[in-house]
């Protein structure tokens, strides 16, 4: 598709759909519950709805009347065979914590996602899967998808440190020990988001949660919950830059969540000079409202434990990058090789063919500002957050068109997300 280019201002106020991590763990953990819970405010997003698909295939009734998502929980054991393997779409957050949930159960399943989740690794699940009992193998020896496991009702508590800094691991894990005979024991590489430990707790369950360690014990129980999910600070990410960087532009964006495990985005716009205010703070939903304007912006190094705090947001933040005065270094993040893309170079690819200078390097990139972008052809390779991120650069665009192929990959995580750009657009 054509996108919009030479924009003169943004303006206006947006409420961003509901954050993918917490929708999809909505669904899990009112799946594993006993009784009715009620979602409000989820992300209708592609990756969620594989999510959905998934647990109505494994017999959970889950109903959607537009507003609110009723799931009648089963509890761990009322799970459900598949009649056919579950499709995954483009959504590693399901297959992962999915595999979790499914080992402890004792019966076949296979998954399988589409080509960009067909190139992601699943070793760093199933080695540590495997150990705790679940036969469980995909192909070549990274285990790519498809995936074929057999759970087991007698799993073997585990105790893991995690060789990567990742929330679906972990996740996936404690999904695991949640139904292993004994307390399981992981540790993290970096703290990275934990909705998953927030969600057992609302859900009536109990971790122990001591700085990177977790403990956590089998053979619990959930109860139904009322969910209100915030809006996705990701996708709130793509407003804060376009504001930032658009002039004469002024956006307000209602009820992002603010979980402190997400939010180093807020803290490089600080870090960089960019005109930012939080107001509306609710410290027990974890939401604000986020107000950016136009800035003159510097550089700034992004490196260590912030990483995990942004990781998805690396792609847009490159951008940002692009606008400032001087060399930002990204160093720390080689998780971005193994996203929907390879974000390193797919975003270095992407901008420096609108006319930016970044070098990739082994663990981030070097972006050289500031740069003018011109037009190009840009293709998402499947990547969500890189259709975004071409779509707040193009406004940028003074000269040529910039064409964006496989634009619908924005689907997965923002289905609105050219209306409200058109909305930002015309206010
Ligand atoms: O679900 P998926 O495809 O892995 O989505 C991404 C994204 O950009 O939306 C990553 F590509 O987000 C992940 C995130 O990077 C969502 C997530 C979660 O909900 O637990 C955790 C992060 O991944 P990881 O590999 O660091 O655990």
């Amino acid at each position: 598709m054509k996108l919009q280019t030479n924009a003169k201002k943004l303006n206006g106020t947006i409420q961003v759909p509901g954050d993918k991590s917490i929708s999809h763990r909505s669904i899990m953990f009112g799946s594993l519950a006993r009784g009715v819970t009620h979602v409000h405010d989820i992300l209708r997003g592609e990756d969620v709805l594989s999510t959905m698909q998934a647990f109505r295939d494994l017999g959970v009734e889950i109903e959607d009347d537009g507003n609110i998502v009723t799931v009648h929980g089963l509890g761990f054991n009322g799970l459900q065979a598949p009649k056919k393997p579950l499709d995954m779409g483009n959504s590693g957050t399901s297959i992962r914590l999915i595999s979790g949930v499914l080992a402890g159960q004792d019966f076949a399943v296979e998954m399988f996602g589409d080509d960009s989740l067909s190139k992601r690794p699943m070793d760093r699940v199933t080695i540590p899967l495997s150990q705790m009992g679940v036969e469980v193998s995909g192909r070549t020896d990274r285990d790519l998808p498809p995936l074929k496991m057999k759970g087991s009702k007698h799993l073997k508590p585990i105790h893991y440190q995690l060789p990567v800094a990742s929330a679906q691991v972990k996740s996936a894990l404690i999904f695991a020990a949640l139904q292993a005979d004994g307390e399981s024991t992981i540790i993290e590489k970096e703290k990275t988001r934990n909705h998953t430990e927030d969600m057992i707790v609302q859900f009536g369950g109990q971790i122990d949660v001591k700085g990177k360690e977790i403990r956590i014990s089998g053979g619990q129980e959930f109860i139904a919950q009322d969910i209100v999910v915030p809006g996705d600070i990701s996708s709130a990410a793509f407003w804060l830059v376009a504001g930032l960087i658009i002039p004469n532009s002024k956006i307000v964006l209602k009820n992002v969540g603010i979980n402190e495990t997400r939010t180093g985005i807020l803290d490089v716009i600080q870090a960089m000079g960019g005109n930012l205010q939080l107001t509306d703070v609710d410290d027990i939903a974890k939401s604000a409202t986020i107000t950016v304007e136009s800035s003159g912006l510097h550089a700034t190094e992004i490196a260590g434990d912030i990483i995990p705090r942004l990781i998805d947001e690396l792609p847009i933040i490159a951008l940002l990058a692009t606008q400032a005065q001087g060399d930002t270094v990204i160093r720390d993040a080689e998780e971005l090789k193994v996203k929907e893309t390879d974000r390193i170079q797919v975003v270095a690819d992407a901008l420096n063919a609108m006319g930016a200078h970044i070098t990739p390097t082994e663990d981030g990139m070097i972006i050289h500002g500031k740069t003018d972008l011109h037009g190009a052809k840009i293709n998402t390779f499947g990547d969500h957050r890189i259709g975004m991120m071409a779509a707040i650069a193009a406004l940028l665009v003074k000269e040529g068109d910039v064409e964006l192929e496989r634009a619908e990959a924005i689907n997965a995580s923002y289905p609105s997300f050219f209306a409200d750009l058109e909305a930002l657009i015309n206010g």
